[in-house]
């Protein structure tokens, strides 16, 4: 009589158990449940407790019938607890669908400023021709922006209005000292031709690309440019030398078979120096507002390098001898595409920026 009691009391446990599995919507809610009944202050655990208070003769059957409820709600929850999951993914993947036809994403890309491109292209034409690449310093002394060079103190090119000083307020002071003024913004890269001849022997054969200052701006000039400048030197260079590289250069960056032409002139770090001309292909040489009616576009400057260059570098002048050429290239970079401003280049415009 008294097992059957208990027995009654217990097995309403499985029942309420069942009736409230029915209900569950969720893992989130079934976890809840679980803990509920099998958890460690669940019911089935605290009708588990309750069986040292019983009777010995009943305490057996109850705890047999306790036990097999229990693996009946582990298992129940466990069939239920998959079914829930297989919904729960199903919804996830319902709700995830990708539109495929919906549009991408645009990102939008920079792109090379044209005056990188024309570096790039001028650049990978000397390296195509043997030449190696050097870099240095934009901050320079006078020493190897001007004296090492030949540039003598009266040259016109050292006039203050040309050169960026560094600490210029500094030089007027009278208790300044000189060293102030020797500290500028390089105005060509030869500061880097010095520099590797100081610290190499010859053959050399290597271009210099970087940014210079000029203080000066107009249609065709801006106080920061860049150029390129190359340095030969070896025992048995000559003025051919010079003419079949430029030459070389010339069609391979312009893309066509350019009539060129050498004209004398003068720089005081090379002897003698040249002035190089393009025939002007806008016009076909017959004469046009770019060539301002010669036929001629002047596109770089060269000549052998003078020997008291190789002098203040400590290289024996009767041994070696060598050709030197600079070229700017926001000039042929206007030339190439035809471009009439070179203020235009460092605007920031995206609509002139855009197009390259
Ligand atoms: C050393 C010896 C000689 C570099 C040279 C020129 C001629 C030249 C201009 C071209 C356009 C400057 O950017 S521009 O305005 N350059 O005409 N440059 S020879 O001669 C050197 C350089 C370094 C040691």
């Amino acid at each position: 009589m008294e097992t059957k009691e208990h027995l009654t009391q217990y097995s309403s446990l499985k029942d309420r158990f069942l009736e409230e599995l029915s209900l569950i919507k969720s893992t989130v809610e079934l976890n809840t449940l679980r803990a509920r009944y099998i958890g460690k202050n669940g019911a089935v655990t605290a009708a588990l407790k309750t069986l040292a208070g019983l009777p010995t003769e009943v305490r057996g059957s109850v705890g047999k019938l306790i036990n097999e409820d229990k693996t009946l709600i582990t298992t129940a929850l466990k069939e239920k607890e998959d079914i829930l999951k297989k919904q729960e993914i199903s919804k996830k993947i319902a709700s995830d669908k990708i539109d495929i036809t919906l549009p991408g994403y645009y990102k939008k890309a920079g792109g090379r400023h044209p005056v990188s491109i024309v570096m790039k292209e001028i650049i990978d034409v000397f390296v195509s021709m043997g030449f190696s690449i050097e870099e240095g310093p934009e901050v320079e002394t006078d020493y190897y922006n001007f004296e090492a060079l030949n540039i003598p103190k009266d040259h016109p090119a050292r006039d203050m209005q040309d050169t960026f000083y560094i600490s210029t307020n500094h030089i007027s002071r009278a208790e300044t000292s000189h060293r102030d003024a020797d500290v500028l913004l390089r105005t060509h890269t030869s500061p880097v031709q010095i520099r590797a001849m100081q610290r190499t022997t010859p053959p050399l054969r290597f271009i210099a690309p970087g940014k210079v200052y000029r203080c000066d701006s107009d249609i065709t000039h801006t106080p920061m440019f860049h150029q390129i400048e190359g340095l030969v030197v070896d025992t048995n260079i000559s003025f051919a030398n010079l003419k079949a590289v430029l030459e070389g250069f010339l069609q391979l960056v312009f893309d066509r078979n350019l009539p060129v032409r050498f004209r004398p002139s003068f720089f005081p770090f090379t002897e003698p120096s040249t002035e190089v001309d393009i025939g002007c292909f806008f016009c076909e040489q017959s004469g046009c507002r770019i060539c301002k009616g010669t036929g001629w576009i002047e596109i770089l400057g060269a000549g052998m390098v003078n020997p008291k260059v190789f002098q203040m570098v400590g290289y024996d002048t009767e041994r070696y001898c060598g050709f030197a050429f600079g070229i700017g290239i926001e000039r042929v970079t206007m030339l190439k595409y035809g471009i009439d401003d070179i203020r235009l280049f460092y605007e920031g415009d995206l609509r002139f920026l855009r197009q390259f």
